[in-house]
């Protein structure tokens, strides 16, 4: 007999694609597609999905190309026999911090869909006050940062309340660039949505409101107080951040945000009934960020750390502790009150590692994007690149676009060496750049590791265990050298279930759906079906004697070269070779 059970449904809205993923209610996952914006959409000349300003550090997309997207990714499942009859929920994930501003005509262009036409020709560009959507790469806003730094009394202060200090990409600092660049669209806009909070609105055919968990990369929402913080609406809200009429105003843009995250919102809307047969009592439920929607991708231990590997690098942890610092991220978890996402995201991540990757190419005279030099080169190297215990050992930082964590203006590559006694850092002289591969992901990893360290267990200070997501999770020779540096008391895993985003979202989909009234918890339902066969691999040993401790040795080193980079003490070189 054909299977008939509900399906729920996980949309990932990404930098680069838009990905659909369903699974079954014993979270089989049986259906996948994807559609990619540079290949598939081409006509919008985006680039690895955006576009670059370089002359004001803005980067963004056109929301156009989103909504196509969805037109094409649909089109594709009906046409793969995709049935939509048994979908009983969707959820989403979408990169963060990116804003849509929808125009005063939205609300009813969204509720009058017409089955004949697509979404893109009813909605853009009637629905919006801007078209394009600013992407967590931009570095545009360091006037507005400094703003949002100061109207609490500095960085510690800002994360203290929101969970991180002010950062360019947040939607706060985003927004208040807006007013002042864009008053006019400003004006005609109705209601801002987060990229997740867009995407549940499609569905939805009205605004929905704004997750409890992505609404923590905005630098707008009180972590402690559970609501908007009013200095930080009112600062976003004009120039002068003492004008009341223009703070009231900036409130109804954003509307409320919905505390549960596995709220039923409504019913998906008439237009995807009739044009593509979802059931009427199809539930939409809220779309967080992709990094707390990966965290939903597994039932997470405290202790355990996520490393995604994906365009940006992010380690995830989810902790009981709300232990804010401006060197890290701290959201409200995705599904559970009372539980924190711990967060840092290197925006030069995988970028950094494949400009090494092809510079070791090109010292060997391979001209092509092939990963086995780099592999071999970073597993040969010794650790910190010491052949013997008495040489220096070698620390590098890797920026080629300005940096996030930590917050590095100009772009560079920066070389330094460890006296092994004396324990000094100094600026090298240069090395050879086969050297660099290994230094690459060791120093991601020692910054990962330093920062995560307030939230492991002082008798225990290692990961319980590190499971590696995203493309360069294949990768053994990076598995080896943060299995090295992170140890792990378990080891380090690869987590193997296709796009972990879009599957933690359609997780939430189906707990949101088949929670039982009595307020079962994410973990219990997920955790009582989940099986780790076929989805989780050991890859690595993690802990291995002496050498995690060999980098406990340089992490006073580490932590001052940084700063040094950091305060531009040092030139750094603007190629590799
Ligand atoms: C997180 C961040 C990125 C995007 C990528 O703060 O900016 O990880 O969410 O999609």
């Amino acid at each position: 007999m054909a299977d008939s059970g509900p399906l729920y449904l996980g949309l990932d809205l990404s930098t680069q694609q838009l990905k659909v993923l369903a699974v079954k209610s014993n979270l089989e996952t049986v259906f996948e597609e994807a559609v990619s914006f540079d290949d598939d959409l081409p006509s919008y000349g985006v680039r690895k999905g955006v576009f670059v300003n370089e002359k004001d550090d803005e980067v963004f997309a056109p929301v156009a190309m989103w909504i196509e997207a969805l037109d094409l990714l649909l089109q594709r499942m009906k046409n793969k026999g995709f049935d939509f009859s048994r979908v009983k929920g969707i959820s989403g994930a979408g990169q963060q911090h990116g804003s849509v501003y929808w125009s005063k005509s939205a609300e009813s262009l969204l509720s009058s869909l017409s089955t004949e036409k697509s979404l893109l020709e009813q909605l853009s560009t009637k629905a919006f006050s801007w078209k394009f959507s600013p992407n967590w790469q931009d570095h545009s806003t360091s006037e507005q940062v400094a703003a949002f730094d100061d109207r609490v009394g500095g960085d510690d202060l800002l994360a203290k309340a929101t969970g991180s200090g002010g950062h360019h990409r947040f939607t706060g600092p985003q927004i208040l660039r807006f007013v002042q660049l864009h008053p006019e669209e400003y004006a005609a806009t109705s209601r801002i949505s987060l990229v997740s909070s867009f995407l549940a609105s499609l569905f939805l055919g009205k605004i929905a409101p704004i997750d409890i968990s992505d609404v923590c990369g905005m630098n707008l929402f009180n972590i402690e107080t559970k609501t908007w913080d009013d200095r930080l609406i009112s600062l976003a809200a004009s120039p002068s951040g003492t004008d009341p009429a223009a703070t009231k105003v900036l409130y109804e843009k954003l509307g409320e945000v919905e505390p549960d995250g596995g709220k039923n919102l409504g019913p998906i809307s008439s237009y995807f009934v009739k044009k593509w047969g979802f059931p009427t009592d199809c539930a939409i439920i809220p779309s967080t960020g992709d990094n707390p929607s990966t965290i939903l991708a597994l039932p997470l231990h405290p202790q355990d750390a996520i490393v995604s590997l994906g365009t940006s690098t992010t380690i995830l942890m989810s902790t009981e502790k709300y232990y804010p610092s401006p060197a890290y991220h701290m959201f409200n978890h995705p599904t559970q009150p009372g539980l924190y996402m711990f967060m840092l995201c290197y925006k030069n991540g995988g970028l950094a590692r494949e400009e090494i990757r092809d510079a070791v190419n090109k010292a060997k005279g391979i001209h092509d994007h092939s990963w086995a030099q780099f592999n071999e080169a970073a597993i040969e190297t010794p650790v910190l690149g010491k052949t013997s215990p008495n040489d220096k050992a070698k620390l590098g930082f890797y920026f080629p676009l300005p940096e996030i964590v930590p917050n590095v203006q100009n772009p560079g590559f920066y070389r330094f060496e460890v006296d092994n006694t004396s324990k000094k850092v100094e600026e090298s002289k240069g090395w050879d750049v086969t050297h660099d591969a290994r230094a690459i992901v060791e120093s991601q990893a020692l910054s990962m590791r330093i920062r995560s360290a307030p939230l492991l267990d002082p008798k225990n200070p290692q990961p319980r265990r590190v499971y590696l997501v995203g493309g360069g999770s294949r990768n053994k020779a990076i598995a080896h050298v943060l299995a090295d540096v992170l140890g792990g008391i378990e080891g380090v895993y690869k987590l193997d279930v296709g796009n972990a985003c879009a599957l933690g979202a359609a997780y939430k989909a189906l707990w949101a759906v088949e929670r039982r009234d009595s307020g079962e918890s994410f973990e219990d339902l997920i955790g009582s079906r989940w099986s780790e066969e076929g989805k989780v691999e050991k890859v690595m040993d993690g802990y291995k004697k002496g050498t995690w401790e060999a980098y406990g040795d340089v992490v006073q080193a580490y932590t001052e070269a940084e700063a040094k980079v950091q305060r531009g003490e040092v030139k750094g070189d603007t190629s590799l070779i």
